[in-house]
């Protein structure tokens, strides 16, 4: 094998990756994830170009290459972060540390000070290790598989870029002279191994945005358009699942229903877009307030139900109260005048005796209602035994 002939299938098979993830980036823009894809496969890309025109453009081209080739597996670890956590990374270390990697870099090139390569290849085989860590401890639910695939890769990218910077060390240890390099045949077949492995991080992003794909629309299934809050068929999927548990393991459980106060009133007097606006508010207003285990879904109209695992009745009726004193505080910013509503709740604590988890919905329902007639925005809580209702 030599080293023209695989420079040159791989620079091809990288124009087409290259073209592929961008135009995917293009249109799924509100993937950040991808973003980094794209600008990651770019930087591939023209530090290929950039090392095909070594000794056109002399001294830089090399230089600009060996950086574009870090700053490309950086921006690969940042779409991994995003798919997977969600988050843009904020850390001053790690990017005050690549800024000084860069620095030191290029200044030990231009000074021609030797050992030069492994000031951007051990950062590489950190950066190959930190995305292996960061897929196992955060891949998790639809991204798990994808995940340990592509932490596999990047852990063999990982042991073949340090393979390389030992030869490195081993062949030259002047960044300037590489030409030496190219006729030894670890290197060559490492080269390959790594531009092996590229490809096969490359279909791991298609993975990703597949898998990313695949979740929004399992996500828009189970959620209201207008709200955000959980549909009938997710509630009722994670109350079967919360009453079974409760009755294996004696767990408590507790169920609010919510129903805006005189809703009517607000869409005849102000439209339907001030409706709209209360019921968005209220489901932010409600997700702030509770807990992270608790579940809020659309069952109707302007009517909430809340699931509050390991809760208890009176916990409920307090979660409830908070819930009604929030509500009744806020203003929802719309047209000129901002809307104040109010709400009436209802609370029950599931009883298996009594029957499953509907029985327990009906109750806080029957509930709501004597909190309207009691006067509307209030709580109440269903003693009522369901036989004599
Ligand atoms: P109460 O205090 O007794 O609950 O009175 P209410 O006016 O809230 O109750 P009612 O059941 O009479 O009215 C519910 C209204 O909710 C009627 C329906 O037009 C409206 N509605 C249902 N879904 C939507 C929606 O998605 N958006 C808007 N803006 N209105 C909706
Ligand atoms: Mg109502
Ligand atoms: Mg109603």
């Amino acid at each position: 094998m030599d080293y023209r002939t695989l420079f040159f299938s791989n620079i091809a098979s990288m124009t087409v990756f290259t073209v592929c993830i961008i135009l995917l980036a293009w249109y799924n823009r509100n993937l950040a994830g991808m973003g980094w894809f794209a600008a990651s496969t770019a930087a591939v890309l023209s530090k290929l170009v950039l090392q095909g025109l070594e000794g056109k453009i002399p001294v830089i081209s090399g230089m600009i290459a060996n950086e574009l080739y870090l700053v490309a597996i950086v921006m690969q670890m940042l779409g991994l972060y995003w798919f997977v956590v969600r988050k843009p990374l904020r850390n001053r270390w790690f990017w005050g540390s690549l800024a000084l990697v860069l620095v030191v870099y290029s200044i030990m090139f231009f000074f021609r000070i030797g050992y030069g390569g492994n000031v951007m290849n051990i950062p590489f085989v950190l950066v190959c290790g930190a995305s292996a860590w960061i897929l196992i401890k955060h891949g998790r639910g639809p991204f798990a598989a994808v995940s340990r695939v592509t932490a596999a890769i990047v852990a063999a990218e990982m042991l073949v870029a340090g393979y390389r910077a030992v030869l490195t060390n081993m062949l030259y240890v002047r960044p300037w002279e590489t030409v030496n390099a190219q006729t030894d045949p670890r290197w060559t077949y490492s080269l390959a191994c790594m531009f092996f492995l590229s490809t096969f991080m490359v279909m791991c992003e298609l993975w990703f945005l597949v898998t990313e794909l695949q979740r929004e629309l399992a996500e828009q299934a189970r959620t209201d358009a207008l709200t955000g809050a959980l549909n009938r068929r997710a509630l009722e999927e994670a109350a079967l699942r919360e009453a079974s548990r409760s009755i294996r393991h004696g767990n408590v459980l507790c169920m609010i229903v919510l129903d805006v106060d005189e809703f009517k009133l607000i869409n005849d007097t102000r439209g339907h877009g001030a409706g709209d606006a209360v019921l968005r508010a209220l489901v932010a207003q409600a997700k702030s307030i509770l807990r992270l285990q608790d579940l809020i879904a659309r069952t109707g109209g302007e009517e909430f139900t809340i699931l509050l695992p390991d809760t208890t009745v009176s916990a409920g009726v307090e979660a409830a109260e908070r819930l009604r004193q929030a509500i009744e505080k806020l203003e929802v910013p719309y047209e000129t005048l901002p809307i104040k509503f109010t709400v009436s709740l209802g609370v029950a604590q599931f009883n298996a005796a009594q029957g499953d988890w509907e029985v327990m919905m009906r109750r806080a329902d029957l509930a709501m209602y004597e909190a309207k007639e009691l006067g509307r925005n209030k709580v109440a809580a269903q003693r009522t035994e369901i036989a004599s209702v």
